[in-house]
């Protein structure tokens, strides 16, 4: 996969994207990163890439050139890659978008600032419009990079373990289960007994109980989707 990340901030992205598992599935070569700096398609001197909004008001607005000159070079390389703005308008990324992205040849991502970018760009030239949450980040790049970490996690052979995959949190419309390792008392606080007990059956029974109960204390919510979902299917008692 080749992921395109367009932004203004091209140096934001070098720590993140050189740790971890994010510089482990390049190196393996599983992903490309190709960081494109929207100032470097601008075309005046000064290399200014935004402007006053038409009508006044507060604050700066991409210019469109630069951004589309950007897309139309990343296509180039990609050129059924879907187009993606990271903007506080956008749905709401879930576990869901990251499957659903993993699945795509190549990702381009475009890192909106926050007051904007000129409206006729995401009319033709943007596919899809991601959000994060309810929250303002004066930036996108943060957001490319969850979209970018939870979606080459995904890729099949980047993480070592795909079982890990289907147990963890929301793969299952449920919170994980609690994890305990070495020491087995740590400052008078016990492991479970059942994890000490060797009974694979009896620790799965478990663990499938505490996720169930973690769910519906902090995020009924999961409960309640996976209800409407699956009408007539699974016990939920
Ligand atoms: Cl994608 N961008 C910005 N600027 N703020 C956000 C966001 C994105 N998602 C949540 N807040």
């Amino acid at each position: 996969m080749q992921i395109h990340i367009l932004t203004l901030f091209p140096e934001f992205f070098r720590g993140p994207l050189e740790t971890s598992i994010l510089a482990r599935a390049r190196d393996r070569g599983y992903v490309e990163f190709q960081m494109l700096d929207i100032r470097d398609f601008t075309e005046n001197k000064h290399r200014q890439a935004d402007d006053t909004p038409y009508g006044g008001g507060a604050g700066m607005v991409m210019k469109p050139g630069p951004v589309v000159r950007a897309l139309e070079y990343a296509r180039e390389s990609s050129p059924e890659a879907p187009r993606i703005l990271l903007t506080p308008q956008g749905e709401q990324f879930e576990q869901e978008t990251a499957e659903s992205l993993a699945d795509e040849r190549d990702l381009i991502l475009v890192c909106g600032r926050y007051e904007g970018i000129d409206e006729r760009v995401r009319e033709d030239w943007i596919d899809r419009e991601l959000s994060i949450g309810d929250y303002v980040l004066p930036g996108g790049e943060i957001a490319a990079l969850c979209v970018t970490e939870a979606v080459v996690r995904l890729l099949p052979g980047v993480l070592g373990n795909q079982d890990s995959l289907d147990e963890e949190s929301f793969a299952q419309g449920r919170l994980e289960y609690p994890h305990y390792t070495r020491p087995q008392t740590f400052r008078g606080h016990e492991v479970p007994d059942v994890l000490l007990s060797g009974d694979h059956q009896r620790v799965d029974e478990w663990r499938r109980e505490q996720a169930e109960k973690r769910t519906a204390r902090r995020r009924p919510d999961l409960l309640e989707d996976d209800r409407e979902g699956d009408k007539g299917g699974e016990d939920e008692t």
